[in-house]
C-alpha cells in the first residue's frame, strides 16, 4: 500500500530506533529525565526562546496553550478550516471552556483587518477576546505555508489589542523549508509555539510547546492536569531528537514530490486542483464530478477506488480529498499514484 493519507504514518528511522534503545531516562515528571531535558533545551534553541515542553501529541500542546491564554467563557480567533477548530474534538470547549471566532478565508491567510474586525470591543457586556491562533502551514489550505511578514502584522495586531498569539506550527518546519526562512523567525512574536516531531520529522511519538520560561512552568502543571505527565519518556525524546537534528532538510524532497503529485492530478478530469498552491508536502483537492452512485459522496468513492489500486489517501467533508507526501514516499510511489488516480477517474 502506498499510505498518502498523512505524514503521521511515518515511522521511526533506524538511527531513531538505536538511539531509542539506548536513551537514558529517568522519571520526567520529577524532572528527571537526562534524555526528555535534552530534547526541551533543543527545542528551544531551535526557535530562540527560553523553555520548552515535551506533550505527547500536538493536540494537548495546542489546548495546553489555549488553557493558559483564555479563561471560561473567552474568544479565541483562528481560521475557519485550521485545525484546532475543526480536529480537537471541541476541546477548547471542553477543557478549557473558551469560544472559537472562526474567521473564513478565501486563501487560508488571516488578514490583519480581519482579526482587528473580530476582536470584541472592551466593554462589560461584550465577551472577552483573548488569543489569536495561527497555523503554518496550514493543513487543510493544501499545507500553505504563513510568510513572515504577514505573521508579523497579525502578530501586531493582536498584541495591540492585548491578545496572547498562539501558533499551531505542527508543521513549522516544512514552513521552513519551503520559505528559506529559519523557523525562529515564523514564530518570533508568538506568545506560544506548538511542534510536531511525529509528522514529517518521522519521530513516533511526540510534540513541542515552546515559550518563555513562566509559560512553559505553567505548561508543565497543565500538561499533568491534562494526563499528560509521563515517566521514563526519553525512549521517545531520544526519537525527537533524533528528527530535530536529522530530518528537517530532507522535507525540501517531500515539497518536490508533494508538487509533482499536483502537477498530475490537476490535468485529470473532474479534479480541481491549483498545482501552483501546493508549496509543501500536503495536496488538497476538490473532486468537481459525482460519485457514479448518488448516495455516495464523491471523496468516499474516490479514496474506495484509490484503495482498490493500492493507493491510500484521505477526505475532508463530502468533495476534498487530502494526499500527503512523507519520509516513505518515493517518486516511483507518486507515479504509482497518479497512475491509478488517472485509471479511476477514467473509469
Ligand atoms: N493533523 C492530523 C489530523 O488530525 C488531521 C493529520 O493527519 O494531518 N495541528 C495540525 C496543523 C495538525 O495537522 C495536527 C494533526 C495537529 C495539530 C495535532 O497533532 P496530533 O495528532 O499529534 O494531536
Amino acid at each position: 500500500m502506498i499510505d498518502l493519507r498523512s505524514d503521521t504514518v511515518t515511522k521511526p528511522t533506524p538511527e531513531m530506533r538505536r538511539a531509542m534503545a539506548e536513551a537514558e531516562v529517568g522519571d520526567d515528571v520529577y524532572g528527571e529525565d537526562p534524555t526528555v531535558r535534552r530534547l526541551e533545551e533543543l527545542a528551544a534553541a531551535k526557535l530562540e526562546r527560553a523553555a520548552a515542553l515535551f506533550v505527547p501529541t500536538g493536540s494537548m500542546g495546542n489546548q495546553i496553550a489555549v488553557h493558559l491564554w483564555t479563561r471560561p467563557g473567552s474568544e479565541v480567533i483562528l481560521e475557519a478550516r485550521g485545525h484546532i477548530f475543526n480536529f480537537e474534538m471541541g476541546s477548547m470547549a471542553a477543557l478549557s471552556g473558551a469560544l472559537p471566532r472562526p474567521i473564513v478565508t478565501a486563501d487560508g491567510l488571516l488578514r490583519p483587518e480581519q482579526v482587528e474586525a473580530a476582536i470584541n470591543p472592551k466593554v462589560s457586556y461584550r465577551t472577552p477576546t483573548r488569543l489569536l491562533c495561527l497555523e503554518n502551514t496550514h493543513n487543510l489550505w493544501s499545507g500553505l505555508p504563513m510568510p513572515r511578514e504577514l505573521k508579523d502584522q497579525l502578530v501586531e495586531v493582536a498584541h495591540r489589542h492585548g491578545l496572547k498569539v498562539h501558533l499551531d506550527g505542527a508543521r513549522l518546519f516544512n514552513a521552513a523549508i519551503a520559505l528559506q526562512t529559519p523557523a525562529a523567525e515564523l514564530a518570533r512574536g508568538c506568545d506560544s509555539v506548538m511542534f510536531c516531531l511525529s509528522k514529517g520529522l518521522a519521530a513516533p511519538v511526540g510534540s513541542m510547546l515552546v515559550g518563555d520560561e513562566e509559560f512553559i512552568t505553567e505548561a508543565r502543571r497543565v500538561r499533568k492536569l491534562f494526563g499528560g505527565g509521563m515517566r521514563q519518556v526519553g525512549v521517545l525524546a531520544a526519537a525527537g531528537i533524533v528528527a530535530l537534528t536529522t530530518m528537517v532538510d530532507r522535507l525540501a524532497e517531500d515539497h518536490r514530490r508533494a508538487r509533482r503529485l499536483a502537477e498530475g492530478l490537476a490535468e485529470l478530469p473532474g479534479v480541481a486542483l491549483d498545482p501552483h498552491r501546493v508549496q509543501t508536502n500536503i495536496v488538497v483537492f476538490r473532486l468537481s464530478r459525482p460519485a457514479p452512485s448518488p448516495d455516495v459522496p464523491p471523496n468516499t468513492w474516490f479514496i474506495g477506488a484509490m484503495r482498490e489500486q493500492g493507493v491510500l489517501c484521505g477526505g475532508f467533508g463530502r468533495e476534498e480529498v487530502r494526499m500527503v507526501t512523507h519520509y516513505h514516499i518515493t517518486d516511483e510511489d507518486v507515479e504509482h499514484a497518479l497512475q491509478a488516480a488517472r485509471q479511476v477517474l477514467a473509469g
